[in-house]
């Protein structure tokens, strides 16, 4: 006892003594021993955790929390070429706080898509940047069985008898749009301007039906922007702050949910229920397998997160399509030729026409290969988790990461990656509904193994270089509706105009990648033969 006594007493007269010839020195030398602290205590820890064989490589970095988060969010894949050309395929880094383990390449891809679901967890990771957005007891606001179940249910609306429906009424959007924004013969239009707009109101269009489409054109539009501002990266450092911005997210996600409540309420009211959008498919079918049924704000708050998640990604892949097909003639004239060799005389379009047309979807299918929406998927480790192939292990608390936007653009499985060709997919048929099978993948006999996680069959195998949709039970299932609106606008595009622009560089820090601004085509109309 007494000994710990002697140990306390020593300490605190050496801390004393300590904070006596602080106070004795100059402003500047306290300054400087104030700042210098946790940057030492920060190379300390650095130089101690690369002692350890059981970690990754940890990249070193000089400002304490922040670590390298401005590197790695001004060029992400610089960055990791960079780290990979030091370290290989597997390092940690310091981002804001948080260690991200990151596998670059195919084998990471199966790392993180495939892992056990109590190994690790997308809602830990994401819900501080979603929830606010979507609102409760949605997509990662709840657990993952339900997000499975929810995946179920949104489906519904995105078969082919829905994108039957729907391709005449996003088809008639664009012709409202062009018509009300594209004026004249010749002009420039603002690209992500242009598709924020229409990928806005063909997708509400076509799944939350006329009623709601129709109040976009009042100051609802408004309430969208407020509510979009809010979905940023930010979000992952300060989900919540008393600032205006905030304010306005809130008010404008409680106003979003209350329309699409009041939607809800009329539908049923009026018994109006088929089989025609989202809201419908959602009405009849939201029962959970334990028997509890999803309540109305929770349709409401899903709707919000569907329509959120195809807006950004949507509207940033045609604004690259339009950007790289600007600086191509040729090509425009290729597509117009296909489009014209499928639709004959027809002016009209419909689903099976999309489907005949391979360099359309080639068009997007390699689009989406140079800008993967999302550079980086995360998921918090949340028990401790043995990297497969290496001696590391990456512990309880920490991040894994995997940009498969990266993989996408290596040399090794895309050659000439840099090149925009949609023709190198020429030999590849890809559109089935759910299994997008790339030819790495597809000439792999693993390809037709399948796996059902709740949501409908989907491959098993996610070892693929090419998964811009990801992979595993968190799999994108808005594909083959990013396929159809993003067919269906590029057809369009291609009918009325030709177009020329010069692609800018990528910016990494909002929420998917997106072209820098100004991003510009110049535009002019095509003479109808
Ligand atoms: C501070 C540079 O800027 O120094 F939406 F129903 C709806 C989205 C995952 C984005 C990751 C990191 C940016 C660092 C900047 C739905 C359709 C979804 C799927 C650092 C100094 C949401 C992470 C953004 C890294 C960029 C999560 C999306 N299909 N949508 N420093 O998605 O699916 C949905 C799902 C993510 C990211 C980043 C920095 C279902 C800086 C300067 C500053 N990113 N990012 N979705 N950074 N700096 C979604 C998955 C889910």
């Amino acid at each position: 006892m007494s000994v710990i006594k002697t140990i306390v007493q020593d300490a605190l007269s050496l801390a004393t003594v300590a904070f006596e010839t602080f106070k004795n020195l100059a402003l500047y030398q306290q300054i400087f021993i104030t700042l210098s602290i946790p940057f030492i205590y920060s190379l300390t820890w650095q130089f101690l955790y690369s002692l350890r064989k059981d970690r990754a490589p940890l990249v070193t970095y000089y400002i304490p929390w922040v670590g390298s988060a401005i590197t790695y969010g001004m060029q992400p894949y610089d960055f990791f070429e960079d780290c990979r050309s030091k370290h290989g395929d597997v390092f940690a880094f310091m981002l804001l706080g948080k260690i991200m383990t990151v596998y670059l390449g195919p084998k990471g891809h199966e790392f993180v898509l495939n892992a056990k679901l109590s190994d690790v967890s997308a809602e830990a990771a994401y819900t501080h940047l979603t929830t606010p957005v979507f609102g409760k007891g949605v997509i990662y606001d709840c657990p993952n069985w339900k997000l499975m179940e929810q995946k179920k249910f949104a489906k519904v609306a995105l078969t082919k008898d829905s994108f039957i429906k729907y391709v005449p009424l996003i088809k008639e959007e664009i012709m409202k749009y062009f018509d009300m924004a594209f004026k004249g013969n010749k002009g420039t239009a603002d690209v992500m301007k242009a598709q924020s707009e229409m990928t806005l109101f063909t997708a509400s269009r076509s799944l939350f039906g006329d009623e709601l489409r129709s109040r976009l054109d009042e100051s609802y539009a408004a309430m969208y922007s407020d509510l979009d501002k809010g979905f940023t990266p930010l979000n992952f450092v300060f989900s919540n702050l008393p600032l205006e911005n905030y304010r306005k997210r809130d008010a404008a996600h409680n106003q979003i949910a209350e329309t699409y409540l009041s939607l809800i309420k009329q539908r049923r009211e009026a018994g109006e229920i088929g089989d025609k959008d989202l809201v419908d498919a959602l009405l009849k079918n939201s029962v959970y397998k334990d028997g509890t049924r999803m309540t109305d704000r929770e349709i409401a708050n899903l709707m919000i997160g569907v329509l959120m998640g195809g807006q950004h990604t949507s509207s940033a892949t045609s604004s690259w399509f339009l950007l790289h097909l600007g600086e191509k003639p040729e090509l425009q004239e290729e597509l117009y030729q296909e489009i014209k060799n499928v639709l004959g005389d027809r002016e009209d379009l419909v689903y099976d026409d999309l489907q005949k047309m391979d360099l359309v979807n080639a068009t997007i299918k390699e689009t989406l290969r140079l800008h993967m929406p999302l550079h980086s998927i995360f998921r918090k480790v949340m028990k401790d988790l043995p990297v497969p192939n290496y001696s590391y292990v990456v512990p309880k608390g920490h991040y894994v990461l995997i940009a498969p936007g990266y993989t996408m653009m290596s040399e090794e499985y895309f050659p000439n990656h840099k090149e925009y060709q949609p023709h190198r997919w020429d030999d590849v048929k890809s559109i089935d509904g759910g299994i997008s099978l790339p030819p790495t993948e597809a000439s792999g006999k693993a390809s037709t193994e399948t796996v059902d996680y709740g949501f409908g069959k989907i491959s098993k195998g996610v070892s693929s270089p090419y998964l811009p949709f990801g992979g595993g039970r968190h799999r994108c299932i808005g594909e083959p509706f990013a396929y159809t609106q993003l067919g269906t606008l590029l057809v369009t595009y291609i009918l009325n105009f030709k177009w020329t622009s010069v692609c800018p560089p990528v910016d990494y820090t909002s929420m998917v990648t997106l072209p820098t601004q100004p991003a510009i085509i110049n535009w002019e109309r095509r003479e109808k033969k």
